[in-house]
């Protein structure tokens, strides 16, 4: 990815499972693709999840999909009733409830310059 303006530059920020972040990283350094990772936290479940931001030209969106595509799991948990007392009223539930978990959350973002100083 170069920082020449005639270039269209995206960010790709992906919401992953904890337990995929290994990996994905993993393939993207192999195929040459910058990433950057942080710990982040789910607004819902409360839980540990890991967010990628990953800039690249935008011919290379497509390949880097795939590879998050073919690293990223959905799951399902189960999660049991909370009492408002111990959690915020937002997030009150009464009764089990399954969720489904990714495999991925993503947003591609137009990226208006790119610089590195
Ligand atoms: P959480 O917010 O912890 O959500 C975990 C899963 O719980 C979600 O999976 C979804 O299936 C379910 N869920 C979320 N909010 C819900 C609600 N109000 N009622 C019932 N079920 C609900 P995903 O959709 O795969 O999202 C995985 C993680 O991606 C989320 O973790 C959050 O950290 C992030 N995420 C999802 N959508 C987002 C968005 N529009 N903006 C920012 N982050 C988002």
């Amino acid at each position: 990815m170069s920082e020449d303006k005639s270039e269209t530059v995206k960010m790709i920020v992906a919401i992953v499972h904890d337990h995929d972040a290994h990996n994905l990283m993993e393939e993207l350094n192999n195929k040459d693709f910058k990433a950057t990772k942080m710990a982040t936290t789910g607004g819902f479940l409360r839980e540990g999840n890991t967010t990628f931001m990953i800039g690249s030209d935008e011919e290379h969106i497509e390949e880097i999909l795939e590879i998050i595509k073919n690293n990223c799991k959905a799951r399902k948990k189960t999660i049991a009733p909370m009492s408002p007392v111990a959690n915020s009223m937002e997030s009150y539930y009464s009764f089990p409830m399954d969720v489904k978990i990714g495999g991925a959350t993503v947003f591609i973002i137009d990226v208006e310059q790119f610089l590195k100083m």
